[in-house]
Formats: structure tokens, sequence, C-alpha cells
């Protein structure tokens, strides 16, 4: 679907073949693209995209269906924003760091937000605390809200405004309820998760953005399972841990991974507390799915 500038819809198609970017992508044309197209039929507000304005920037993961592709997520992005949940769906810190690292390898801000604050007991409450204090030292914006009961959400709005943000987080976490709050007309489908097994279970099935009441953009994306890291090496994984990405020039070795080598900075740092131990291990876990690719 297409939107022009005075904010009317149209189905559109693609016309032959495009290719963007070099790069092999599932989808040529992502949510976000700015695109140029010819009328098909008026009447049915039909158009035909003949071409794709070259993007500011996109964010992509590995196409859950062929590992060898990319899947745009979306593009021209001023910031991604992560839905994560301690309990009902749980969101993992493995997941919240790899996502961190995508959006750090693609040059877009990251802020996580955690929602359903209305369902912490004390455990909860604790872990929150902990994520809190272990993302906000290293640079990251971190908010608490509840749809639900409607707290803290203002804060969130304010982060929004006048920004084109994309909303991605696991399925169940509350991106659509999120979106309906602010568009009480839209009726977006959401679905409840009791019961939520974990699996199949996506009630957004595509990407779509919407217009914000107080000028932005957001974008609300179908759940994601896991995040495959795209063209990430070994080498460059520290990188994307801002934490490390400052020590990595002190390590002996301009090669290290930051795991058993002598004079390494980043374990020396983690050793004295000055990199969170769950980051630490969290990088070693994500080091060892990265696969060493032979040219
Ligand atoms: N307790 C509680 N439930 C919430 C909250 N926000 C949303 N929910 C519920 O969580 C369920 C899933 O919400 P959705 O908005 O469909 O989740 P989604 O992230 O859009 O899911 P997908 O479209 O599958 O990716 C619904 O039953 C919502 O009512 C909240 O703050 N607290
Ligand atoms: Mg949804
Ligand atoms: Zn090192």
């Amino acid at each position: 679907m297409v939107k022009d500038a005075e904010r009317n819809i149209y189905n559109a198609r693609i016309k032959g073949v495009m290719k963007i970017d070099g790069i092999t992508s599932t989808n040529p044309i992502a949510v976000g693209d700015r695109v140029e197209a010819e009328m098909e039929n008026e009447g049915e507000h039909t158009l035909t995209i003949s071409g794709i304005e070259e993007r500011k920037n996109y964010i992509a993961r590995v196409s859950p269906h062929n590992k060898n592709q990319h899947h745009i997520i979306a593009s021209n992005l001023d910031q991604c924003m992560l839905f994560a949940t301690l309990k009902d769906p749980k969101t993992s810190q493995g997941f919240i760091d790899r996502f961190l690292i995508t959006a750090e390898a693609y040059h877009i801000p990251a802020i996580i937000v955690f929602n359903k604050e209305d369902l912490y007991k004390k455990k909860e409450v604790e872990k929150f605390r902990e994520l809190n204090t272990m993302y906000e030292i290293i640079g990251y914006k971190v908010l608490s809200m509840s749809v639900e009961k409607n707290t803290g959400m203002e804060d969130v709005n304010e982060l929004l405004k006048d920004k084109v943000s994309l909303l991605s987080g696991h399925s169940g976490v509350g991106k659509s309820s999120f979106i309906n709050m602010l568009f009480p007309e839209l009726l977006l489908r959401t679905q409840d998760v009791s019961g939520w097994s974990g699996k199949g279970l996506h009630t957004t099935t595509f990407a779509e953005m919407f217009d914000l009441p107080f000028g932005g953009k957001i974008i609300d994306t179908p759940g994601i399972r896991e995040l495959g890291l795209v063209d990430i090496s070994k080498q460059e994984l520290s990188h994307f841990y801002p934490e490390m990405r400052a020590l990595i020039n002190d390590c002996q070795f301009n090669n290290c991974l930051h795991i058993n080598e002598p004079g390494c900075a980043v374990k020396d740092a983690m050793l004295n507390g000055k990199i969170h131990l769950e980051r630490y291990i969290s990088y070693c876990n994500i080091l060892e799915t990265i696969e060493v690719r032979s040219y």
C-alpha cells in the first residue's frame, strides 16, 4: 500500500523486476520506502511502482525462511523501539541484545520499552531494575509502561513525537495494543495471550506505518521470534557493544575476540565490574552462534 502526500491510500504493485542496493533481500520494497509510482487505475485507486528513492537507512535481519537472504524490516527510520516484556511473554536478555546489536550495526538509535508493568510482582520489579541500570549505563534509553493500565505511556509518546519510529519485539508484547491506544478509531487486531504457547502465533501479519496524531510516524510490525544477525563477523561483534567498543583499542591483540587472549582490556573490564557480567555472557553466547565463513 502506498500513501501520497495528501494521505490518500492506494493499492500498488511493482513494475517488472527492481534490484536495489545490490543486496539480496526477500522483499524489494519495505515499509518506510519512498517510491515513484504511476496511476494504474484511478477508479480502483491502484498504482504501479516504478522506482524507489535511495534509502537514508534501513534495518534488516536474516530471513526466517532462508538464512542466505536478508529481510528488510523497515527503511528511512529515525529510531527503533524494542517492546519487551518480563512476563506473558518473556523477552530474554539475549533477544534484547541481538536487537541492540542489529540497531548498532545499521546505525539506528534504539530504545527499550518494557510493557505490561501491571503484571510485575516482586521478582519482575527487581529484574526490571537490574536491566534498566544495565542498559542505561551503556547509553540506551529504557522506559516502562502498561498499555493496559495506561501508565508510563506519556514518556513513550514524547520520544515518538516528530520522529519515524519502528516498533519491534516478540509476538504478544503489545505493539498493536499500544498503537490502538494512540488511534482508538483504528482497531488493529490484537490477541489475547492467555494460553500463549510461544509458537506460531502472530496477530499482526504485515508491517504498516501510521501518521501519529502529535507528529511523526510509527511502524507496527509482526512479532519476531528470533533475530538472525545479518553479516556480522566474529571480529566485528564487540564493536556493536558500546561499552566494549570504547576499550577495543586497549587490547593487546588487534584481532582480540575477548575470550582467552592475554592482555584483553574487555575481559579485564568485565572482571573489574566495569562491563556487566550478563552483557559479557550474552556477547560470548552470540559470538558462538556466528559462523565463520570461508570465501
Ligand atoms: N497485562 C497486560 N496486557 C497487555 C498490555 N498491553 C497489551 N496487553 C495484551 O497483550 C496481548 C497481545 O497484544 P498485541 O498488541 O496483540 O501484541 P503484538 O505485540 O501486537 O503481537 P503480534 O502482532 O503478534 O506481534 C493482548 O491480549 C493485549 O490486550 C499491558 O500493558 N498489560
Ligand atoms: Mg500486533
Ligand atoms: Zn580483548
